[in-house]
This record gives structure tokens, C-alpha cells and sequence, in this order.
């Protein structure tokens, strides 16, 4: 069997469309009708006349899909493909600093599970928190749940008392600076573009720094032929697709989302056929984590 004319086939029988995060692996990018970062693909979910929506990404996108257009079936190709800083935020911790703070906005980075969404007032992706941020009539903001990117947003919108909470990417977090600095001298012309998850002492090394849409369209705005790429590994298909002459390197360590490549080409056949992994979400819950979600959509036009 050629799993990838069965795979075409069936998402036509289907009428599904398929929605890839530029993480996952290299053959589900190649195959998916639209790859993206998730603000992207959230678009996309939100007004899609698909009758399925499947995601090969971690659980958040999914369910953020099927609160976005909850007349849709989504589903995710592994159930347990789930983002680990998603779940670093706590309820309780939200509501300790609404009732601490008046006029208080809790600003939910969209890599959050949806009972942090529920208790939300804006959702933010890390190619729009600061234009959101800086958008928003509250002079309080709670920054859930990632230290790095909130301390980034802080720094850049400086007219808000942004408490920042403590959670992180524990793929964006461990990256060394050590290994960047070897890399940089090994490789003095090349630019440094990394992801705002990455700790502030990389951030420092940075030439360039940006979600993954912003990073791969960087590119284009430089001469030089070498870059060095800090953000999880499974971006370079689209930068080496992209940019056939240009040299991306990544650090010793690798960036690899173990939860990212739980996705393969094997399980989205399997959907495909037997309908599993659907994303199941009352319509309370929907209700309440809609409200961020659609205030992103309204702020970031
Ligand atoms: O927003 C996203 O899709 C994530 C998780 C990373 C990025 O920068 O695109
Ligand atoms: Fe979550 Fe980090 Fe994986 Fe992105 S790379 S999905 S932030 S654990």
C-alpha cells in the first residue's frame, strides 16, 4: 500500500483538511494542506467549510480548533502529543492576582491548556503578544504561563506592570549558551534568529528574535548565506525548502519536541480510517475558552 495516495485519497472521501505545525516531522509538513505556526492554523481552523480538521500538532492546537469552529470533528493524531509548558499555570494562581490586582488582564499565551484559556481574558501567540499586549486598556497584566517569552514582552511594552508567571518550554529553556557561543565562532557570519521562548541570556545573542513564522520570513531580510537557528528543529524543512541556497545549523544539543514527533505520517493514516483521537469539548467549556481566543482574532487584525 502507498500510505501517502491512500492518506490523499481518504482526506478527500473525508472532506478533511490537514493543519501541520512547522515542528512536526518533515513528511506531515509535505503532506498537510496548510503548515504554520499556531496563530496561523488557528485562522485557518476558525473558518474552514472542511468537515474535519485534522492537526498534527500537540493537544492545545487541537482543542483550540474545535473551540474555534465547534461545528467541526477535529482531531489530533496522538491524544498524548501534549505541550509541557501548556499545563506550568494554575487556576488558583490566577485568581490569587485577580483579586490582588484591579484592573487586571490575564494575557494566556495559546500554548496553555483550556481551563487556563477559561480564566482568561486574551489569548497571545509569540508572533502577536506585544502588539496585544500593548493594545490592551489594562494597565495590570498577569503573563501566563512562560517566563521567557513574558519577560520578553515585558521588556519591550514598557508602559504596563506585566507580573510574569513562571512556567517555560523545556525544549526552548535547556538550550546552552555555551553550545551558541561555539556555534557563533565556528560560524562568525552567520545570524543568530531565535524563538522568544529561549532563556533572556540567549535572547542576548540573538541578531534576530521571533516566533517561527517571523524567523523564517527574517530570513529574506539578510545577505548572509550561514544562520544559526534557535528554536525546535522541525522549522528547518520549511527554512531549507524555503531557502535552497542558504546553510541553517542548529545547536549540539538539538531542539526536538518529543511531543511534537509523536505525530507520524502511520497515525494520521489511522485517523484518517478509523475516526479516533476526536477532541471532545462541552459547550461550557467552549463558551468560556471561545472568549480569549476570538478577543486574539479581534486584537491582532
Ligand atoms: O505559536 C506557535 O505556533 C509556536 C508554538 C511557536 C511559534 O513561534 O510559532
Ligand atoms: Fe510546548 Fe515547547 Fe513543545 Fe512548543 S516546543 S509544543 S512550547 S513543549
Amino acid at each position: 500500500m502507498d500510505i501517502i495516495n491512500e492518506i490523499k485519497k481518504l482526506k478527500k472521501e473525508n472532506e478533511a483538511i490537514i493543519l501541520a505545525h512547522y515542528y512536526v516531522n518533515d513528511e506531515l509538513q509535505e503532506i498537510a494542506d496548510y503548515v504554520g505556526d499556531s496563530f496561523y492554523l488557528s485562522k485557518i481552523a476558525a473558518t474552514t467549510n472542511a468537515k474535519q480538521i485534522i492537526f498534527a500538532g500537540v493537544k492545545f492546537m487541537g482543542e483550540s480548533a474545535k473551540i474555534l469552529n465547534y461545528d467541526k470533528r477535529v482531531f489530533l493524531l496522538d491524544e498524548n502529543a501534549t505541550c509541557a509548558m501548556a499545563h506550568m499555570a494554575t487556576v488558583k494562581r490566577i485568581l490569587e492576582m485577580k483579586s490582588k490586582y484591579e484592573n487586571l488582564a490575564v494575557v494566556c499565551y495559546i500554548n496553555s491548556t483550556m481551563e487556563l484559556k477559561k480564566y482568561s481574558d486574551v489569548c497571545v501567540t509569540s508572533a502577536n503578544a506585544i502588539k496585544i499586549v500593548s493594545k490592551l486598556p489594562n494597565k495590570n497584566i498577569f503573563f501566563i504561563p512562560d517566563q521567557n517569552l513574558g519577560n520578553y514582552v515585558k521588556e519591550q511594552v514598557k508602559d504596563k506592570n506585566i507580573i510574569v508567571n513562571d512556567g517555560f518550554c523545556p525544549i526552548h529553556h535547556e538550550v546552552k549558551l555555551d553550545s551558541v557561543r561555539k556555534l557563533k565562532k565556528q560560524f562568525p557570519l552567520a545570524i543568530v534568529l531565535a524563538h522568544p521562548e529561549c532563556k533572556r541570556e540567549i535572547l542576548e545573542e540573538a541578531d534576530f528574535i521571533g516566533s517561527t513564522s517571523m524567523i523564517i520570513d527574517a530570513v529574506n531580510n539578510y545577505d548572509n548565506d550561514e544562520f544559526i537557528v534557535l528554536t525546535e528543529n522541525g522549522v528547518l524543512y520549511e527554512l531549507r525548502n524555503k531557502y535552497p541556497n542558504k546553510q541553517f545549523y542548529e545547536v549540539r544539543e538539538q531542539m526536538v519536541c518529543v511531543d511534537m514527533k509523536k505525530n507520524t505520517i502511520e497515525k494520521l493514516y489511522d485517523v484518517l480510517v478509523n475516526e479516533t483521537n476526536e477532541v471532545k469539548i462541552s459547550i461550557e467549556d467552549r463558551n468560556l475558552a471561545l472568549k480569549p481566543l476570538e478577543e486574539m482574532l479581534r486584537y491582532a487584525k
